[in-house]
C-alpha cells in the first residue's frame, strides 16, 4: 500500500500531471495510508507562495485569477490554481467563455487548476485545500492561487492558509463596505477595487481607505488599495509587481506562522478524531441505532458522544 503511494509520489515529482491529479484525488478521499503519504509530501514542500483571492460573489475573482496566472506565467513562475467555490467557473457552473478561458490558461500556460466543493465533504474543506497546496508545492509550483468567495467561516479559514491575501471589492457596493466582514478586513494584504471601469470606483477606494485609516493597528492602515479592470487586464501588471515586491520584502504574514501551525495541528487532530470515530460508528451500524434512540427519546446525544469517545479516554467521564 505504502509502495503504491511512493511510486505515485515519485511519478508526480517527475512532472506527471496525471499522477498529480490522481494523488490529489486519493488524498481528498482519505484513502488508506494518506497520512503517511502526506508526511512524505510534506518533506518536499516549503517553496511555493500561496495567494488567497477572496471577495463577494461576482466581483471578478475568477477573471482576476486568470489574469494573475497569465502575468505570473509570463514572468517565469509555475502556477497552480485552487478554486474553492461551487459556483466558480473552474468548477463548471460557468459561462462557456469562462470555461474556454480557463481551458486556455491551463493548456497554453501550463497552469494546473483544481476546483473543490465548499461544503458537504466529511472532514471539511479547509484542511483539504491545505493538502492540495502542499501537493502542488511538492510538484514544483512556485505560486498557488486560491480563489474563494469571502463569505462563510470555511472560506475565511482557507484564506488564512495563504501567505498573502487579496480582497476583491467592486464599485457600487454602497453600504456594501460594511458587508466586508471584520474578519476579512484584518486578513487583507492588498485591497483590489475591480471593475474600475464602472462608476463609483473612486468612492469605493476612498471608503476602503477611510476604513483602513480608522483601523487601530498600523499594518491595516498601510494596506494598499489598488484598482483593476480584470476583464481587460488593466492594473494587473502593477498588482503583480506589488505582490512580488511584498514577497521580496518578506512582508508576508510571518506573525501568523505560530498561530497557523498550531491551528493546522489542532484542526487536523479534530477532523481525524471525528472522521475515525464517525467512520467506526457508521460501519458497525451504531450511529444509525443511536440516531433512532435519540429520536425516540430513549437516549441523549451526550451519553452517545461519551461512548463514542471512550476508546480515546484513559479516564472515566463521570469522574470529572
Ligand atoms: N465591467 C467589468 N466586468 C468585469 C470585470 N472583471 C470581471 N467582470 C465580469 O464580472 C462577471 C463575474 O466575474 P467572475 O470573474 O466570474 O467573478 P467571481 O468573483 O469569480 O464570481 P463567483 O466565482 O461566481 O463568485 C463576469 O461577467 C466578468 O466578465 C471588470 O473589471 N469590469
Ligand atoms: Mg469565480
Amino acid at each position: 500500500m505504502l509502495e503504491d503511494w511512493e511510486s505515485l509520489i515519485a511519478e508526480m515529482r517527475k512532472g506527471s500531471v496525471r499522477a498529480l491529479a490522481r494523488l490529489i484525488t486519493r488524498i481528498e478521499n482519505r484513502e488508506s495510508g494518506w497520512m503517511d503519504a502526506m508526511q512524505m509530501i510534506y518533506s518536499m514542500t516549503g517553496k511555493a507562495r500561496v495567494i488567497g483571492i477572496t471577495g463577494a460573489p461576482g466581483s471578478g475573482k475568477s477573471t482576476l485569477t486568470d489574469r494573475l496566472a497569465r502575468e505570473l506565467f509570463n514572468r517565469g513562475f509555475k502556477i497552480g490554481i485552487i478554486a474553492v467555490d461551487p459556483s466558480s467557473p473552474f468548477s463548471g457552473g460557468a459561462l462557456l467563455g469562462d470555461r474556454l478561458r480557463m481551458k486556455e490558461v491551463s493548456t497554453l500556460h501550463d497552469v494546473f487548476i483544481r476546483s473543490m466543493a465548499t461544503r458537504g465533504a466529511l472532514g471539511g474543506l479547509n484542511l483539504s485545500a491545505r493538502d492540495v497546496v502542499k501537493i502542488l508545492d511538492a510538484f514544483g509550483k512556485d505560486v498557488i492561487l486560491i480563489e474563494t468567495v469571502g463569505v462563510g467561516q470555511d472560506e475565511i479559514e482557507v484564506v488564512k492558509t495563504a501567505d498573502m491575501v487579496l480582497v476583491v471589492c467592486v464599485p457600487g457596493m454602497g453600504d456594501g463596505i460594511q458587508a466586508i466582514k471584520a474578519g476579512i478586513m484584518e486578513i487583507a494584504d492588498i485591497f483590489i477595487v475591480n471593475k474600475a471601469d464602472l462608476d463609483g470606483t473612486d468612492q469605493v477606494v476612498a471608503d476602503i481607505r477611510a476604513m483602513l485609516d480608522l483601523s487601530a493597528d498600523e499594518i491595516s492602515s498601510q494596506t494598499p488599495v489598488l484598482k483593476t479592470i480584470a476583464s481587460t487586464g488593466e492594473g494587473v501588471v502593477d498588482l503583480v509587481t506589488m505582490m512580488l515586491v511584498n514577497f521580496e520584502a518578506g512582508r508576508i504574514r510571518v506573525s501568523w506562522s505560530e498561530e497557523r501551525a498550531k491551528e493546522e495541528i489542532l484542526s487536523l487532530l479534530e477532523k481525524e478524531i471525528s472522521r475515525n470515530l464517525q467512520g467506526r460508528w457508521a460501519r458497525n451500524g451504531n450511529l444509525t441505532e443511536a440516531v433512532k434512540q435519540v429520536i425516540a427519546h430513549e437516549r441523549d446525544p451526550y451519553s452517545i458522544v461519551q461512548e463514542m469517545m471512550m476508546p480515546l479516554l484513559q479516564f472515566n467521564y463521570s469522574d470529572r
